[in-house]
């Protein structure tokens, strides 16, 4: 690392700042700044002077640590001073004057990938740590960080390349051994690639949208469910009209539920952006409840709704304490290919049952404990990749070209490695990767 850059990894802390300098300069930085001249792993205190008005700002503790101490890549240097806004601000800047430049949390991991010390599998894993919400998500993220899908993925590039170096000149018998080998590749892929889409569940949650018509009770039916009266309830139809959200967690998997503006054809302004935006969320849910009012029976409404939904979803009939017209539902197509529940949300009656439909819903996404995450990247990169070895199969069994065939495998190899960017280290690769988790 050439640049000199400093940190500030404590946010915004009530008790104490922290910030990490990092690079070349740090010693010239240290003398500069605190008047300090460190040994490694030796720690001191320091004033620090503003270089305007020549002032005490702080007063710090300083730790320096040479370049290979504790596996730092470059001479750093952690600084603890007094919490807060306005004092960590002005050591910061002081510490900028004094030759660092100033540089978001997220530079760090940059450089470490830059410098060779992580793979772009395992910098996403780190935030994904920062990101998780549950302890399953960050048992699952720190499982990426240390490595282990890093691994799996080198293990796939090395058999896909020995595999092509067993492709020449084939006779019967030895093809079928190929064959065979690719079979046990392609099987290998496939366990690996749906074991990543749940494991990203665990770190990302699980987005739930409650939908229905106006005044069935979704409003009643989510504050029940997340806890606390979060949403507004009313006996007046189209009282939910923006989106209302909040988290819980199940079976350790963070449930984000969204309660949504009632479903019905409405000229009102306010209520039509609001019954769009409920339309999106059914595309963005993993599942949705559809929540229907038992004391009234099946309406137009219900029935056009119905028809919107395409993904999977738990059928509650809601007001169960005035219920009546509960066989007309059965007019509702496949109706019977999903969980139903009966519930009050005045009461409570049915709760449980709900939630045991919900955490059915839930299994549905995890048949094992042990998962590794994949981004939506490495999943479609995955996929090419099996896409590839099926096909190689299928040309070797009809004697295809064997040229051809090698070729395709060693691209799948390389694909593998241009998702762990480690053959060509660069900053554009690193930002592209981990996009959907870099602040900003
Ligand atoms: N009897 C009975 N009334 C209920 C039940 N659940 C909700 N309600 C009542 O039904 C009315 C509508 O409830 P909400 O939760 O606001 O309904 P909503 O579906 O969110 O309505 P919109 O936001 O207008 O779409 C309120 O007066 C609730 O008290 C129930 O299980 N039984
Ligand atoms: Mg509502």
């Amino acid at each position: 690392m050439q640049e000199t850059i400093v940190v500030n990894a404590s946010g915004l802390s009530p008790f104490c700042s922290h910030f990490v300098i990092i690079g070349p300069k740090t010693r010239s930085v240290l003398k500069k700044v605190f008047g300090l001249e460190l040994n490694s792993k030796e720690i001191q205190q320091a004033r620090v002077i503003d270089p305007r008005t020549k002032k005490e700002i702080d007063t710090v503790k300083v730790i320096f640590l040479e370049k290979g101490t504790f596996d730092a890549m470059s001479d750093m240097a952690i600084v603890l001073g007094t919490g807060g806004h306005v004092i960590p601000q002005m050591v910061e800047m002081a510490i900028v004057k004094g030759g660092a430049r100033m540089a978001a949390p997220y530079e760090i991991v940059k450089y470490q990938y830059i410098n060779g010390l992580f793979d772009l599998l395992m910098a996403h894993g780190y935030f994904d740590m920062l990101n998780a919400r549950t302890e399953k998500g960050v048992t699952i993220a720190k499982r990426r960080f240390s490595g282990e899908l890093s691994q799996r993925f080198l293990d796939l590039v090395k058999s896909i390349r020995e595999i092509s170096g067993e492709i020449n000149g084939m006779d019967d018998e030895k093809r079928e051994k190929v064959i065979s080998k690719l079979k046990g590749l392609l099987g290998r892929i496939r366990f690996l690639h749906s074991q990543g889409v749940r494991g990203m569940v665990y770190i990302k949650g699980l987005e739930v949208a409650i939908v229905g018509r106006p005044n069935v009770g979704k409003s009643t039916l989510f504050n029940r469910l997340v806890g606390k009266e979060r949403s507004i309830v009313t006996h007046i139809p189209g009282t939910t009209r923006d989106i209302v959200s909040e988290m819980i967690e199940l079976e350790g998997v963070a449930l984000k539920f969204h309660d949504t503006a009632g479903y019905r054809e409405t000229e009102e302004y306010v209520e039509k952006i609001g019954v769009e935006r409920a339309k999106e969320m059914l595309n963005l849910s993993h599942f949705v409840l559809f929540v229907m009012d038992a004391s009234e029976g099946l309406t137009e409404d219900d029935k056009k709704l119905w028809k919107l939904l395409k993904g999977e979803r738990i059928v509650v009939f809601n007001k169960i304490d005035e219920a009546g017209a509960i066989e007309s539902f059965e007019k509702l197509e496949d109706i019977n290919r999903y969980q139903k529940v009966y519930v009050s949300g005045k009461t409570g009656e049915g709760f449980l049952d709900l939630i045991k439909a919900i955490k059915n819903e839930i299994r549905k996404y995890f048949h094992i404990t042990e998962d590794l995450a994949l981004t939506k990247r490495e999943g479609e990169g995955l996929r090419y990749v099996l896409t590839t070895v099926e096909d190689v199969i299928e040309k070797l069994s009809e004697k295809g070209n064997e040229i051809a065939c090698k070729a395709k495998l060693e691209n799948a190899a390389n694909l593998l490695e241009d998702i762990m960017g480690i053959n060509w280290r660069t900053e554009s690769k690193f930002k592209n990767a981990l996009k959907d988790v870099l602040p900003g």
